[in-house]
């Protein structure tokens, strides 16, 4: 049951679009006492939740910190900060989802395109409270008898997750660096050439000349077209990035193009909104404005007629590095600081000054977008931003290439644009923590909507090492999107960087080994409005154990993951709910398993080792693996199986391109009985046998 309260004049934003089921009972809101202030028009509303001691919060998709969210203040507003500490507010989402457990148990969707501030006991330990900035929101309130079956009601309600093609659910490689055809070459060839799966390359903005969005460097990427049918051939797709800013540089067409037909940001005085991003000085599209939406969607076939079938956009929360005019007062302000003595203050003064450049936000309230035939600043609907250009390219895509799935995901991201791509987790650091964080996110971002996600593996800003990329692999080997992305300047992190290649080989070999479970349940998650990626709470819900459990995910129906997380450890501890087979990998072809009692066990595991712990009575198909997606699929699967009485898994599987994903036609039933026979029905035909 979702009951929705409407607040002020609310902004449209379409993360809602399945009304059914959805009541306004125009009663008080539930659960929630309601405060408001300032004018008629411009109200601003708190909303205040008074938390049971033993309640849990989860949600709120994109953030930093635990599955838990108590204890921290979050703020919705996208923002392009590459420092993910545990002192920061907002990353690059709004995902305003949020899931009370304990006392009572609800879900909350507040639906605010404008900023938007969750006090989740920081102010007081005990209140939950809820800011919305002014302009006015729409509330939703979902109620059910589990916390899944409430996610999935809200799953419901704003529509499909976007399904990626499988080929995107293989291992890429990525580094912001590689600048020409030649060095990717070599990427591509040291996997090859040492048998390390390897699906995609991606290119960062060096491809591009001078930063210009859908223009390829002709002298660093002479034949771009052959280039890319040459790496197709070797099974390898391309995915070039794409910034939001446009280029402003006479003779440049989507410069040119978007001027002449008003697509572009406009100030209060008409004329256009000049920021300052990778290429210089750039206009930003009005996304939210449909025609100009539709017209920026079209550019991407430019790439697209040149054989490429994915992409990344980047910088849409947008990031600012500057605001012209902002940028012009600072540059005079600094003259007077030329000649002071810079003290205490006046020292800070400038720094702040400074340091303000970047991504200020009265530089976000200084422009407009034409959304729904209306002039509306950008800062009240600053989150829908990235939203609505992944939403302009995936229109475009559905247009372009009806009969197959292209790739596509974004960095900034609000509820909605789940439907049109996925996100990867921005820019984290190559830190033994962020392995932690990255689990963590995992779930909230399933309830939110978003399946297809990952974080840069390794990390991307700072040194990684050889220990850290392989545990983190040990976890990436699980998260749909599965890239190696590292950030310019920093120790370059590519498989061969490394001493212990074999063991790069296998640990990236078993995420091939376990695409026939992965792709099945992430497809299936997708279409059931289910999550892949659940905290032990969802699956054992009484249990107080597995309620606090912050280093362990369940992983669709038949598997727990404990990754270790820590450097020099050679295991980890690990909370088992329930009796668990235990399989320690070591890669598609040399594993063993050991039955576990539930509780807590200390177990051991090496930096070549991944575990997974299998529920009782339930199976994992488990392929050969292979040197790309396409290799990896087989005709005979096998079974890591725990079965005590009889394990029942519906296998799904399909072409792994057509849009039109049908779950009745691509299941097959695996029957699994104790003394080992297997049985099947269904879709595919193929040959099983246990492990
Ligand atoms: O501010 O394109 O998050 O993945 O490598 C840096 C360069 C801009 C930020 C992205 C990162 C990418 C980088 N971009």
């Amino acid at each position: 049951m979702i009951k929705k309260f409407t607040f002020g004049t609310p902004t449209e934003t379409e993360a809602v679009i399945c009304r059914e089921g959805i009541v306004e009972p125009g009663e008080k809101v539930p659960y929630f006492s309601v405060a408001s202030s300032g004018g008629d028009q411009d109200k601003s509303h708190v909303l205040t939740y008074g938390m049971g001691e033993q309640d849990i919060v989860y949600g709120l998709g994109e953030n930093i910190r635990g599955i838990n969210k108590r204890g921290w203040l979050y703020e919705s507003n996208c923002t392009d900060d590459p420092k993910h500490t545990e002192s920061k507010h907002s990353l690059y989402a709004a995902h305003n989802f949020f899931l009370v457990d304990g006392t009572e148990r609800f879900g909350v969707f507040v639906d605010a395109p404008q900023k938007t501030v969750f006090d989740v006991g920081y102010s007081d330990r005990d209140r939950l409270t809820v800011t919305v900035d002014e302009g006015g929101f729409v509330l939703y309130i979902v109620e059910g008898e589990s916390l899944r079956h409430i996610v999935k009601e809200f799953r419901h309600a704003i529509g499909r997750s976007y399904i990626p093609p499988k080929w995107a659910m293989g291992y890429g490689q990525s580094r912001w660096g590689y600048k020409t055809a030649e060095e990717i070459r070599q990427v591509v060839k040291k996997h090859r050439d040492n048998q390390v799966p390897l699906d995609s390359v991606y290119m960062d903005i060096d491809y591009m000349e001078r930063y210009k969005d859908f223009t390829v460097d002709e002298e660093k990427f002479p034949d771009f077209p052959g280039f890319v049918r040459e790496m197709k051939d070797q099974k390898i797709h391309l995915v070039p990035i794409i910034d939001a800013g446009v280029k402003i540089e006479e003779g440049y067409d989507v410069y040119e193009e978007g001027v002449e037909k008003g697509y572009f940001c406009k100030k209060e005085d008409g004329r256009e909104f000049v920021g300052g991003v990778w290429p210089g000085r750039v206009h930003f599209p009005d996304m939210l404005h449909e025609e100009a939406r539709q017209w920026f969607g079209k550019k991407y076939k430019i790439l697209i007629d040149q054989g490429i079938d994915g992409f990344w956009n980047d910088m849409n929360e947008p990031a600012l590095f500057y605001g012209e005019d902002h940028l012009k007062e600072v540059f005079d302000q600094l003259k007077e600081y030329q000649t002071k003595e810079l003290d205490i203050d006046t020292f800070f003064g400038m720094k702040a000054l400074i340091l303000g450049i970047a991504n200020n936000p009265e530089d976000y309230k200084t422009f407009y977008h034409n959304y729904r035939g209306e002039r509306i600043r950008h800062d009240k609907v600053h989150n829908l931003y990235g939203y609505y250009m992944t939403r302009a390219a995936g229109e475009e895509f559905e247009k372009m290439e009806p009969d197959k799935r292209l790739l596509l995901f974004s960095r900034a991201s609000y509820i909605g644009m789940h439907r049109y791509g996925g996100i990867w987790m921005g820019d984290n650091c190559s830190w033994w923590s962020h392995i932690l964080m990255n689990l963590q996110m995992l779930p909230g971002l399933n309830m939110c909507g978003f399946l297809y996600t990952g974080a840069d593996l390794g990390g991307f800003g700072a040194d990684t090492t050889e220990d850290l990329m392989l545990r983190w692999l040990g976890l990436g080997i699980f998260t749909p999107l599965m890239r190696n992305h590292s950030a310019r300047g920093t120790r370059s992190q590519e498989f061969y960087r490394f001493g212990h290649l074999e063991d790069f080989r296998n640990i990236i070999g078993l995420r091939y080994g376990l695409l026939p479970y992965l792709y099945s349940e992430f497809v299936k998650s997708a279409m059931t409005d289910d999550m892949m990626f659940l905290p032990l709470a969802f699956v054992y819900p009484g249990d107080e154990t597995a309620a606090v459990t912050e280093d362990q995910l369940m992983v669709g129906e038949s598997m727990m993951i404990a990754p270790v997380y820590k450097q020099n450890a050679r295991g980890r501890y690990v909370y088992l709910p329930e009796d668990m087979k235990l399989y320690r990998l070591r890669s598609t072809d040399s594993m063993d398993s050991q039955i576990l009692t539930a509780g807590h066990h200390y177990v051991k595991a090496e930096l070549n080792e991944v575990l997974i712990f299998l529920r009782p009575d339930h199976v994992v198909p488990f392929g050969k693996g292979g040197c790309n997606v396409e290799e990896a699929e087989s005709s005979s699967l096998r079974l890591l199986h725990f079965v005590r009485t009889k394990a029942v898994y519906d296998w799904y599987h399909d072409d792994g391109f057509t849009r039109d994903v049908d779950l009745e036609k691509g299941i097959t039933r695996i029957t699994v009985e104790a003394h080992g026979t297997i049985a099947s029905a269904g879709a595919g035909r193929c040959q099983w046998s246990l492990i």
